[in-house]
C-alpha cells in the first residue's frame, strides 16, 4: 500500500492503479531457491507470455476447470441477478483475460462498477480496454497488484459489494495461507460483502493428471516460462530445457504439485548467486489445492464466511460458492 502509485497513466486511457514492486521478485526468487526444497511461488509465472500460455491452458480439453466453471456461469448469474436488484459493484481478484465475468455483467443490470485485480499489467490493461467498450455503462478501474496483500481499491460507495475469485486459484495457498485470504477479502468487501468464489473439487487422481500434464505440453512450457522469466527480468542464467516439467497428485495432502526438476548436476548464477542443482532435484512451482464442498464450506466459515448458496457442476468436477461475510 505505501509504494502505491496511484493513477498512472498508460498509453490506453483507462487509469490503472498500479502496486507493484520489482524488487519482490529479487528477493522471493532468491529466498525460494536457497531452501532445502527450492521453491517460487506461482504468481510470478504470470508475465507476459505466462499469461498467453495459461490462456492457452484454458482452450486445452484436458484443463476442465476453466471450461467447467464457465458453463455454470450463466446458472449462476442468473441465481445472483434475484438477489443483487440494487446498484452493485464486482471486485475481482486475479482478474487475468475477463472472460468469466463477462456473464455476470450481462446477468446483473445493476453492476456500476468493475474492479479487477491483477498481477499481469499489461495483459490486464489490454483485456479491460475491450471490456470497457463491451460494457460503456460500467465503470472499469483496474488495479495492478497481488491481491495477497492489502490493497485500497478505488471503489465508489455502493450498495453491495461482490467479490468474484473464480478458476480454483484459491487453491494456489495452502489452507491457512486461503483462510487468510478469505479474511483479508473480508475487511476489504466491508461488512455487507459478498464473494462468489470457485473452487475445484477432490475427484480421480487420473482426471487431475490428464489436467495437468497435457498432450500438448502446453502447461510443461507454462512452468517452464517462469525460468525464462527470471532470466530476462533478473539477469540470471537458467537453462530452461534442462529442467523438466513433473506434476502430479499428492493425495495426503489434497494438492496437485508441479515441479521444475533438473536433468543435470548444474550450477546456475542468479543475479550473482550461485545456485546449485543435483540431477532429479526439482523446484516446487505451485501447488493446487483440492477441496470437498463440506471442506470447502468449513474453511470459509473459519474466515466469517457463510455460504448462502453454491453450484456444482456435472459429476462434481467443479463448484462455485456465494459467500456472505457474517
Ligand atoms: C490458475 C492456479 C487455478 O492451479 O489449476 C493450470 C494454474 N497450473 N495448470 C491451477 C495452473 C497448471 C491454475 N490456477
Amino acid at each position: 500500500m505505501q509504494n502505491a502509485l496511484p493513477l498512472t497513466a498508460t498509453e490506453h486511457s483507462l487509469p490503472v492503479f498500479d502496486y507493484l514492486v520489482d524488487r519482490d521478485f529479487a528477493s522471493d526468487v532468491l529466498a525460494g531457491l536457497s531452501q532445502q526444497q527450492k521453491q517460487l511461488q506461482p504468481k510470478y509465472f504470470y508475465d507476459q507470455q505466462g499469461s498467453r500460455y495459461f490462456d492457452q491452458i484454458c482452450a486445452l480439453k484436458e484443463y476442465y476447470p476453466y471450461q467447467t466453471e464457465l458453463a455454470l456461469l450463466p446458472k449462476v448469474a442468473q441465481d445472483l441477478a434475484q438477489r443483487f436488484t440494487g446498484d452493485s459493484l464486482i471486485v475481482e481478484f486475479g482478474a487475468g483475460s475477463l472472460v468469466k465475468v463477462k456473464p455476470l455483467l450481462q446477468a446483473l443490470p445493476g453492476i456500476r462498477q468493475f474492479v479487477p485485480i491483477d498481477i499481469s499489467g499489461e495483459h490486464l490493461a489490454l483485456a479491460c480496454q475491450q471490456l470497457q467498450r463491451d460494457f460503456p455503462a460500467v465503470a472499469v478501474s483496474p488495479v495492478v497488484g497481488d491481491f495477497c496483500t492489502t490493497l485500497t481499491l478505488p471503489v465508489m460507495p455502493l450498495q453491495h459489494c461482490i467479490g468474484f475469485f473464480p478458476g480454483s486459484t484459491i487453491g494456489n495457498f495452502t489452507p491457512a495461507q486461503a483462510r487468510q485470504f478469505l479474511c483479508n477479502a473480508r475487511q476489504t468487501l466491508g461488512p455487507d460483502g459478498w464473494l462468489l468464489i470457485g473452487v475445484d473439487t477432490k475427484k480421480s487422481p487420473v482426471y487431475l493428471h490428464q489436467a495437468y500434464n497435457d498432450a500438448a505440453g502446453i502447461t510443461a512450457r507454462f512452468n517452464r516460462n517462469i525460468l525464462t522469466r527470471i532470466n530476462r527480468e533478473l539477469d540470471a542464467a537458467f537453462r530452461p530445457e534442462t529442467f523438466e516439467h513433473y506434476a502430479f497428485y499428492n493425495a495426503g495432502q489434497s494438492r496437485v504439485e508441479m515441479h521444475l526438476v533438473s536433468t543435470e548436476e548444474q550450477v546456475v548464477d542468479v543475479f550473482g548467486t550461485a545456485v546449485a542443482f543435483s540431477v532429479g532435484e526439482s523446484i516446487h512451482t505451485e501447488n493446487s489445492y483440492k477441496y470437498s464442498p463440506d471442506e470447502f464450506m468449513q474453511l470459509a466459515a473459519t474466515a466469517g464466511w457463510h455460504t448462502e448458496q453454491h453450484w456444482l457442476a456435472d459429476k462434481k468436477l467443479f463448484a462455485t460458492y456465494l459467500l456472505r461475510s457474517s
